[in-house]
């Protein structure tokens, strides 16, 4: 059957959990009340400690906070988002650490350098900015994961280098607890190497806002992409840097636009899918406390659709490989197409873009995804080219008869 199935059973929480890894929190009572975007203060419920939601393989209700009450307003959403941050963290990513104590900068040729002091520690490294527009700006800038962007960027629109890697290593397990962000933090820091390199970052976006009279970048106007296991970073850095405009990943596949429960599904079916079980054999994306979760995934209080809610309703196009099976060409239609109802019930569909074609190699972007798709996101939320085209994007070349509704049974409100 293609319809998943619900338990109300409720989820032990693992004695493995190690206390150092979960940040703290109120387990009930009080409401924290916290800054709103845009000035004011809003009052969130606070998030009870557990897994809290029913095991369940359907995606996870957005618009119920983790204690059961519903999100009715705009305002709710925000702190919706607050805590699907915090139960991201806890449960798959580990902590991103607060903005650390001194940021420095500085411009030279097409290097941007940057020192990082926290706790008594520091780190520096460098991007370099590539392609910058002569004359007039400030210009926006598109951060590529990676040392070369794979996905064709127009003119007017510069590129930032950035060495992921070098932050947080991926070569397999053994690279774990490796690069300048666990020199800063320690190597048993709970952060993943995708949290990490999210850091990373947040910090090239401090250094933008420190140099903008020398880089003539503007810093509120910064894209962000990478293939495959560097486009799993671009969501995640999307996902917990308000600061980006425009998220842009790029096969990024499971552990990025994927669900960890329909890959289950797709797997069940006998497809070659990459899982949750399989993913965090393979390489140190995730916190170690991940692994506590990978093979009861039904269990988590996310997944990767609340991953993306967190850009809502800021401008995210999602490219994917139809071809593609291990990446889950299912799970990333699946999981995008409910991710979207996020968007819907900001009122936001135009800053909503998934696009699943085939026939191209794995990250050798593909030109019918260009023209009326990627330059018109790129038009409009980093050119400020209003009439750039069509962004409300939802489609697949691929058949894969999957009832997006049947997934997610929960009503979607209207926001505001
Ligand atoms: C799509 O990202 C990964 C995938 O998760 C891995 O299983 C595979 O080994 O590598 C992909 C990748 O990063 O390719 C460049």
């Amino acid at each position: 059957s293609s319809t998943p199935t619900t338990t109300s059973q409720t989820a032990q929480q693992p004695t493995t959990l190690s206390t150092s890894i979960v940040p703290t929190t109120t387990t009930s009572g009080p409401t924290t009340t916290s800054a709103a975007p845009g000035g004011g203060s809003t009052s969130c419920p606070a998030i009870p400690n557990g897994l809290g939601s029913p095991v369940s393989n359907q995606l996870n209700d957005p618009f119920t906070f983790h204690g059961g009450s519903k999100v009715t307003s705009k305002a709710d959403w925000t702190c919706r988002q607050r805590e699907i941050s915090e139960l991201l963290q806890r449960y798959e990513l580990g902590t991103l650490p607060p903005k650390p104590q001194s940021v420095t900068a500085s411009f030279s040729g097409s290097t941007l350098s940057i020192t990082v002091t926290d706790n008594g520690k520091s780190i520096s490294f460098s991007v370099s900015i590539s392609n910058r527009p002569a004359g007039g700006g400030p210009h926006p800038a598109i951060i590529t994961f990676g040392s070369f962007a794979s996905i064709p960027i127009p003119s007017g629109v510069a590129t930032i280098s950035f060495n992921n890697d070098e932050i947080a290593q991926q070569q397999g397990g053994s690279s774990r607890g490796r690069g300048k962000f666990y020199d800063l933090y320690g190597s048993s820091h709970s952060a993943g190497a995708l949290m990490a390199w999210a850091w990373g970052v947040s910090r090239i976006i401090d250094a933008l806002e420190l140099t903008q009279a020398q880089t003539n970048i503007d810093p509120t106007r910064i894209g962000v992409t990478g293939c495959s296991r560097n486009g799993k970073g671009a969501m995640v850095a999307g996902a917990f840097e308000p600061r980006i405009a425009l998220t842009l990943p790029q096969e990024s596949g499971a552990g990025g636009s994927g669900c960890w429960r329909i890959a289950n599904w797709q797997k069940n079916r006998g497809e070659n899918v990459q899982t949750s079980t399989q993913i965090v054999q393979e390489n140190v994306w995730f916190s170690p406390n991940f692994n506590n979760y990978v093979n009861n995934v039904d269990a988590l209080p996310f997944d990767h659709h609340l991953l993306a809610g967190l850009i809502a309703p800021r401008a995210l196009y999602v490219m994917e490989n139809v071809d593609m099976e291990w990446l889950g060409k299912v799970s990333t239609y699946g999981c995008m197409g409910i991710a979207r109802k996020q968007w819907q019930a900001l009122g936001s569909l135009d800053t909503f873009g998934y696009s699943q074609v085939g026939g191209n190699s794995h990250c050798s972007f593909p030109s019918s995804q260009q023209g009326s798709e990627l330059n018109a996101f790129i038009g409009k939320f980093l050119l400020k080219n209003p009439n750039a085209g069509n962004t409300n994007i939802f489609r697949t070349t691929g058949n894969h008869n999957f009832n997006l509704d049947s997934w997610s049974p929960w009503a979607v409100p209207t926001l505001s």
